[in-house]
């Protein structure tokens, strides 16, 4: 008689705790100030010219094929104008950013914050999954087997999930968006639990969130390594109080309760780039 061994099944504790993610469009978001004193001196003319030169490179950016821009007018004293830009790199957002700078406009600006970040879909359903799979199987993680079956589950994962990963800009009218961490204190701390338990919030979370599919557009794009917080948290609304009743209910969620940290929160009403001559009062 036969018997078939099977290599050992690998414990929980010996797998990897970073959840599978996937990376899409790089983003900047942009915090401007005008310099409103400067600016109005300008006779009307040259003020029209200016508008004009910047308003015809956004009006292109905004129908960029390879990730597009947008303008938001700011509310409150935290900026005037955000711009939101999609690229396919952060060559391409820097080109941006320098193609930006070089308007005669930009004179006129100054930089009250900004952001960068890339698209991140976070898969925890599938780390699970996939992480107990190939333990089950004895493959230990980071053998050559073992990353092999990563990528594939990743390469699937980026050509189903490619129009989330690098999204057309949404058409709503109102934007909200925050950087966010998750704890890392003595008591809660989010990177101390185990993945089964992270998977079960977060899966907690996404079934709040789905309920606004129709109603808000949520881009979440990671910044760790990047930028001052862990997430950017993008919301698009065609009415800005879905915002507070979304973020309010989310809230008691157990996730956000127990270890979401909010950054600060801007809000802005879409400018059309053809109007940004109207805007700057041309
Ligand atoms: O991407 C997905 O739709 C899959 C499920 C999902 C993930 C992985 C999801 C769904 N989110 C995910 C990740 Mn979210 N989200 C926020 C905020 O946290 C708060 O209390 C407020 C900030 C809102 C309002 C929101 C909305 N989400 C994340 C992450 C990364 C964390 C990680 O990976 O550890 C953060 C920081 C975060 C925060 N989320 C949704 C929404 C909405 C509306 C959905 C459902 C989208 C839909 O199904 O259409």
């Amino acid at each position: 008689m036969s018997t078939v061994t099977h290599p050992p099944e690998i414990a929980a504790e010996h797998l990897p705790a970073v959840p599978l993610t996937l990376e899409g469009a790089s983003m900047l978001h942009q915090m401007l100030r005008v310099r409103w004193t400067a600016w109005k001196q300008l006779a009307d003319s040259e003020r029209a010219d200016i508008a004009l030169e910047a308003s015809n490179m956004l009006v292109e950016m905004e129908r960029e094929a390879s990730g597009q821009s947008a303008i938001f007018s700011l509310l409150g004293h935290k900026g005037d104008l955000i711009l939101v830009h999609f690229r396919r790199s952060f060559d391409e957002l820097n080109q941006a950013e320098r193609k930006l700078a070089g308007l005669r406009l930009w004179d006129y600006l100054e930089p009250s914050s900004s952001y960068l970040s890339v698209v991140e879909l976070g898969l925890y359903d599938s780390s699970l999954k996939t992480y107990g799979a190939l333990a089950a199987r004895g493959i230990a993680p980071f053998s050559p087997e073992w990353s092999a079956e990563i990528e594939e589950v990743l390469a699937r994962q980026r050509e189903a999930m490619a129009p989330r990963l690098y999204p057309d800009m949404p058409p709503h009218k109102y934007l909200c968006f925050y950087p966010m961490d998750r704890k890392r204190g003595e008591l809660k701390n989010w990177y101390r639990l185990p993945m089964a338990e992270r998977q079960r919030q977060m899966h907690a979370h996404g079934m709040v969130g789905r309920r606004y599919a129709g109603e808000v557009k949520q881009i979440i794009s990671g910044s760790i390594g990047f930028d001052d917080w862990e997430w950017g948290v993008d919301l698009f609304a065609d009415d800005p109080l879905v915002f507070k009743k979304l973020i309010y209910e989310m809230r008691f969620d157990e996730v956000s309760a127990d270890y979401a940290l909010f950054g600060t929160f801007y809000v802005g009403i879409r400018c059309p780039a053809a109007d940004l001559g109207k805007w700057l009062g041309g």
